[in-house]
């Protein structure tokens, strides 16, 4: 067994009754000649005070919120160095303890072992630069952080005063690492409070229910693009009393081929015209967010309800396609999407999708844009319109559309030109023969 020295507070400069603000160290613990102990916090500075020697803590004679001043003992510790010229020996306390700590504690009081609120650490921006939200941490706990990569500033402190400790500075990647699983990697620059956890069994009964792998997977979609995407939905109404009286001027023909003709192949039909001539509208941002692929093929998806919870299968080269076999294709998707028998290949590629709900009701809706896509158009349920014409109000069948886009790549204006366009196809499909 080494020999077991006393530990007080060497000279710290002109402090006194300084806070004890951290412990880094617990009895037990071995810990290396130099390595911190604990942390002190002054009005003006915090700083670590370093072992004397390299052994083992046998005890601690401060805690937290204790106030310390020089001289005081702070820890016995079993020195494995011979000791005599790193403690004093814990059986001398009387002995002037400053004269030997001052010198065997040389970080003490040195600008490394000071973070003062104006230091700046090695990585932080310069003086000159807009100053950033100050993190209040010691000097050990900047260091873990940048070992972990973690940025101070968005780590919530526990400490007095709001200082970040080592605990929070793990507890804050253990949450962002569990956060991963589901929700990737935490956006710089965005904190949020922590949601509280509520045990609804208080208020009445409960039933856990987990959630499937399609409602997981299109939950971590929806959010990236939620939180990632710039959102903004034009809305807008078509006539398609035209459209209307034609589809069902198909109705026996369909029925022939075995198919059922609802409006969504027709919005398919003028989307992929639309986009043929907004380029913009059919493409991705590339990773650097600096450049746009614009793609040259046209496949569209559609949102599908399932059970299960939503898919958007793929119908690819929508624009080379008819009527009856864009209805079919969908009929064959969505059939298989219910089923669960779609293939990878199915809900990949699409440029543009649309999300239908008229079928079910409902007015207007803002549909989240299928990331990486940068626009999705939201159909809604049609209803027969008065409409002012030629000093007459006529009925017409008005078709309400809901265009969500990437504000990075899509302005307001041309959003609008989108949706007027879109809006005059289908008011005259002739249109889509010029
Ligand atoms: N207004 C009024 N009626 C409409 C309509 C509209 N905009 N769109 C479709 N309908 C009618 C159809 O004509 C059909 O009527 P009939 O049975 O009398 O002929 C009925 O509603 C049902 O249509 P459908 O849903 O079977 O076919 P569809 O081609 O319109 O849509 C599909 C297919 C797969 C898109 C749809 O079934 C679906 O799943 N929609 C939900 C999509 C969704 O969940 N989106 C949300 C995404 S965001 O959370």
């Amino acid at each position: 067994m080494g020999e077991l020295q006393a530990f007080h507070l060497p000279d710290i400069g002109d402090f006194q009754d300084v806070d004890v603000v951290e412990l880094l160290v617990s009895p037990g613990d071995r810990v290396e000649k130099e390595q911190a102990l604990l942390v002190l916090e002054s009005d003006k500075a915090t700083m670590e005070v370093p072992s004397p020697c390299g052994g083992v803590v046998r005890e601690l004679n401060v805690g937290v919120g204790d106030t310390v001043s020089e001289g005081d003992l702070i820890a016995v510790l079993e020195s494995e160095e011979g000791g005599a010229a790193a403690a004093e020996p814990a059986a001398q306390p009387e002995e002037d303890p400053a004269a030997d700590l001052a010198t065997t504690a040389p970080a003490l009081g040195t600008p490394n072992a000071m973070a003062v609120p104006t230091e700046l650490d090695e990585g932080e921006a310069p003086p000159q630069a807009p100053s950033p939200p100050e993190a209040h941490a010691s000097p050990s706990v900047r260091h873990l952080a940048r070992e972990l990569g973690v940025d101070l500033t968005l780590v919530p402190g526990s400490g007095r005063k709001g200082r970040i400790t080592r605990d929070d500075v793990q507890g804050f990647v253990k949450a962002s690492l569990s956060q991963g699983a589901t929700h990737g990697v935490p956006i710089a620059g965005v904190q949020v409070a922590a949601a509280p956890q509520i045990d609804f069994a208080k208020f009445g009964e409960t039933e856990l229910q987990p959630l499937n792998r399609i409602r997981k997977l299109s939950a971590a979609n929806l959010h990236r693009s939620w939180v990632t995407v710039p959102h903004v939905t034009q809305f807008d109404e078509a006539d398609i009393s035209d459209l209307d009286r034609f589809r069902k001027s198909q109705k026996a023909e369909a029925e022939r081929r075995g198919v059922k003709l609802t409006f969504l192949p027709f919005m398919v039909k003028a989307v992929t015209r639309a986009l043929s001539e907004f380029p913009h509208f059919n493409a991705s941002l590339d990773a650097t967010g600096e450049s746009l692929i614009l793609k040259r093929y046209f496949h569209i998806g559609v949102a599908v309800d399932t059970e299960n919870g939503l898919v958007v299968p793929v119908i690819r080269d929508a624009d080379q396609k008819g009527l009856f076999d864009l209805a079919a294709e969908m009929q064959e998707l969505s059939e298989r999407a219910r089923s669960r028998k779609l293939r990878p290949s199915d809900i990949q590629g699409g440029s543009f999708s649309i999300s239908s709900l008229g079928g079910i009701g409902g007015t207007l809706f803002t549909p989240i844009v299928n990331h990486p896509e940068v626009a999705i158009l939201g159909v809604s349920r049609m209803e027969w319109k008065p409409v002012h014409e030629a000093g007459e109000f006529v009925p017409r069948l008005i078709l309400p559309l809901s265009l969500s886009y990437d504000h990075r790549v899509i302005d307001g204006a041309d959003a609008v030109r989108f949706t007027r366009r879109l809006a005059e196809l289908l008011s005259d499909l002739r249109l889509l023969l010029l």
